[in-house]
């Protein structure tokens, strides 16, 4: 068995969702789960009794900026990421793949790795699969994700190939790397950008190294909505059904209902907590533009229906004037409500898929949001 495994509790006969609990080292979670992100070892603005009280089990973390800082030395020795940031729940880490991606032309990609530029001070740094994963085992997560290319979209077919392979063929050396497997598990991403044959090869070549769960990169990174649906309608499926399936970077709350629907168990995203720091509230209603003048003279919660901290007990006035003030408080406010409410809904998804009644819940939940 593997340190992290998942125990499917029901298949949905309409859909292609799964109910289930992932199994971790810290802690067992409900799925489909959504894992707040906490990019630095910190879910920004909020403590690690918050992250539990929101109901949270499992967050993510990223090598890339641990990496650079404060440096994975100083975490082992503090005992790994659990340990340093006071987190006994699950930690699940990024490789760094997809941030040092991200820095466009300050990076070049070899079939060693990845040199780049700091964007903290522009020092010249390197990432590998090898490096990845001696980070990973310094911090010590839950769950480890492989070192791999996200493609950019839009890009050609030649190019997302030829990132897909050097994507496997790094998930091979990841593996070899990865000594911990008693308490770490590693999760392969499949690539391939926008391409069915691409998703295809690359999820066989992935699933061939029986790994602990899959991951689906490369989707979310601009194209329309309904292509990352038809990508996961056909990519999903060629997973192996009793492993957790992870959809990385994804995480509005229409998507997680379609992702969850075509089979998916994990997710996470920064939307919550990123514009529930520029004043959005997420609702069942649809967004609410807290920081807005309609919020001025509103003495009721964001949310009457949300059992959250701030829901019960401040109104949408005050949170409007502290995040007009630019007063801390206001950014902590709204992020406790936009992580509970999306582990509301998460918990209404697990609900819907034991009662049979999933598509009657996605109809319910668009109209009420005010997707069409
Ligand atoms: N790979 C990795 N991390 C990611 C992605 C990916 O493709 C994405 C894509 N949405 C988000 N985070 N390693
Ligand atoms: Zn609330």
């Amino acid at each position: 068995m593997t340190a992290v495994y998942l125990e499917i509790l029901k298949e949905d006969s309409r859909t292609r969702a799964r109910l289930g609990k992932l199994h971790t080292p810290h802690g067992i979670m409900d799925t489909p789960v959504f894992m707040p992100v906490g990019t630095q070892g910190t879910v920004k603005t909020i403590t690690p009794e918050e992250i539990k009280e929101i109901g949270a089990g499992m967050i993510l973390s990223n090598t890339y900026h641990l990496f650079l800082r404060p440096g994975h030395e100083l975490i082992r020795e503090a005992g790994g990421l659990h340990r340093f940031m006071n987190w006994d729940g699950a930690i699940l880490t990024d490789s760094g793949g997809f941030q040092v991606f991200s820095l466009g032309d300050l990076r070049t990609i070899r079939e060693e790795g990845v040199e780049f530029r700091s964007h903290i001070d522009g020092s010249r740094q390197f990432l590998s699969p090898e490096i990845s994963m001696q980070v990973q085992m310094a911090l010590g997560s839950d769950v480890v994700m492989a070192f791999d290319e996200c493609a950019p979209y839009p890009c050609t077919h030649e190019y997302a190939k030829d990132s897909l392979e050097r994507t496997t063929r790094w998930l091979k050396r990841c593996k070899e790397t990865l000594t911990t497997t008693e308490t770490q598990s590693l999760f392969g991403i499949v690539q391939g950008g926008m391409f069915e044959d691409l998703r295809r090869q690359s999820a066989a070549e992935i699933t061939e190294l029986d790994l602990p769960g899959y991951a689906v990169g490369g989707l979310s990174v601009g194209e329309p909505k309904e292509m990352m649906y038809e990508v996961l309608d056909y990519t999903v499926p060629l997973l192996p059904r009793e492993k957790p399936r992870y959809l990385m970077g994804v995480g509005s709350p229409d998507a997680l209902i379609e992702g969850v629907m075509r089979g998916i168990d994990m997710f996470d995203c920064v939307l919550p907590t990123r514009i529930a720091r520029n004043g959005t509230a997420l609702t069942r209603y649809g967004k609410v533009i807290v920081r807005n003048a309609g919020s001025a003279r509103d003495l009721g919660p964001i949310d009457p229906s949300c059992d959250c901290y701030t829901c019960r007990n401040y109104s949408r006035a005050y949170i409007r004037h502290l995040l007009k003030a630019e007063e801390i408080l206001g950014l902590r406010l709204m992020t406790i409500h936009n992580l509970r409410y999306l582990q509301i809904l998460m918990r209404e998804i697990r609900e819907a898929i034991k009662e049979d009644r999933l598509p009657e819940y996605r109809e319910k939940c668009f109209s009420d949001y005010g997707y069409e």
